[in-house]
């Protein structure tokens, strides 16, 4: 696995940080075995050469740039968020706030038909294509990685959680992210200011500053995530000293991020981890993301898988479905550690 580094500067301190980068070009064994590795220690990597087409990326980023350009009355058509559809502010149902405006949509191609007369009047059968497109080619990586996972998991069946994914019935979410820019931003005090040299924005690494999403696990198997070229998301790496650090990704908007959700923490026993993340809205300029949450069918039961159970590894956590672990996440509060409710006794 490559490491990349960043330098992060805070008050206290200026640090090099790590963070794990696979390239799908490398030899399938090679890259499985490092993809797996990067799951246990970070729960997060960064996949380059991952083969989804730039133009459907293009034509994505194209479709929710026309979206939250829309006047606020025309966004609001798509609203409120139930927790499906536009958004701005509030994240979730109990109280949870983001300095953010996003749409949430199922991934399902008959929502997201009946979804898009809302989100753009004009032309809903353009905006579905789309969406259903990217969402083909990233749910596809999605299955790939996980393929990956299970072989270098050793797993006797290496599909055991792809098959979830392709499921008729799978809960898969897509969700487009705009952070507006902060207009504190250039004034002292602000998280990110301008470059005293260039008199150009820049975004400051870490710290304190805006939040756009707060510090979350994603509940689902697989999220895949790509932004445009402004910073903003940070991973928490666990460090036994201090409990915690946080290290900010550059953003690279031809890359896509992957991101361990909870119910993958599951099924491997705690093997791989679900890494907490947040994005801040720290910059100048507009942020923008679109995430992928590759999850199964309500119906699906999320259980250690057997192989995950040894004499040195014994099982950490009950069997849940999936529509038990969502009616959890939807009561609580967005920081929750939610599958500690789900520890085997
Ligand atoms: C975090 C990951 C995804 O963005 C999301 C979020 C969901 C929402 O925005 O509706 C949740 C959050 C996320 C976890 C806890 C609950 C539910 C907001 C919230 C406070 C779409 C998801 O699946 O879980």
């Amino acid at each position: 696995m490559v490491i990349a580094s960043v330098t992060a500067e805070s008050n206290e301190r200026i640090s090099t940080l790590e963070y794990p980068v696979v390239d799908l070009s490398w030899k399938r064994g090679r890259a499985a075995e490092l993809l797996v590795r990067a799951c246990e220690e970070f729960g997060f990597v960064k996949v380059v050469n991952h083969g989804v087409p730039r133009s459907d990326i293009a034509k994505m980023e194209a479709e929710g740039a026309r979206f939250f350009a829309l006047p606020p009355c025309e966004k609001q058509k798509a609203g409120p968020p139930t927790p499906l559809g536009y958004g701005i502010r509030s994240i979730g149902f109990n109280g949870d706030m983001g300095e953010l405006e996003y749409l949430l949509l199922h991934s399902n191609p008959s929502y997201i038909s009946q979804k898009a007369k809302t989100i753009c009047r004009k032309d809903p059968i353009h905006f579905s294509g789309v969406v259903n497109e990217y969402v083909k080619q990233v749910r596809q990586l999605a299955c790939q990685l996980l393929d990956m996972v299970g072989e270098g998991l050793g797993l006797q069946d290496t599909r055991v959680f792809s098959r979830l994914l392709q499921d008729s019935e799978n809960d898969s979410l897509v969700r487009l992210n705009h952070y507006p820019p902060w207009p504190g931003s250039d004034r002292a005090g602000g998280d990110a200011d301008r470059d005293p040299a260039g008199g150009k924005c820049r975004d400051k690494r870490s710290g304190g500053g805006r939040i756009g999403f707060g510090e979350h696990s994603d509940p689902q198997i697989l999220s895949i995530l790509r932004s445009n070229d402004v910073d903003g998301l940070q991973i928490l790496s666990a460090q036994a000293d201090d409990g915690g650090v946080w290290i900010p990704v550059p953003a690279d908007p031809v890359a896509f991020y992957v991101i361990v959700g909870d119910a993958l923490q599951a099924m491997t026993n705690g093997r791989l981890v679900s890494v907490r993340h947040r994005a801040m809205a720290n910059s100048c300029r507009p942020r923008t993301s679109t995430v992928f949450f590759g999850a199964p069918s309500p119906g699906t039961r999320i259980t250690p898988l057997p192989q995950m159970i040894k004499p040195d590894a014994p099982r950490r956590y009950k069997s849940f479905t999936w529509a038990e672990y969502k009616k959890a996440m939807y009561s609580l509060r967005l920081g929750h550690n939610r599958l500690d409710l789900f520890l085997a006794d």
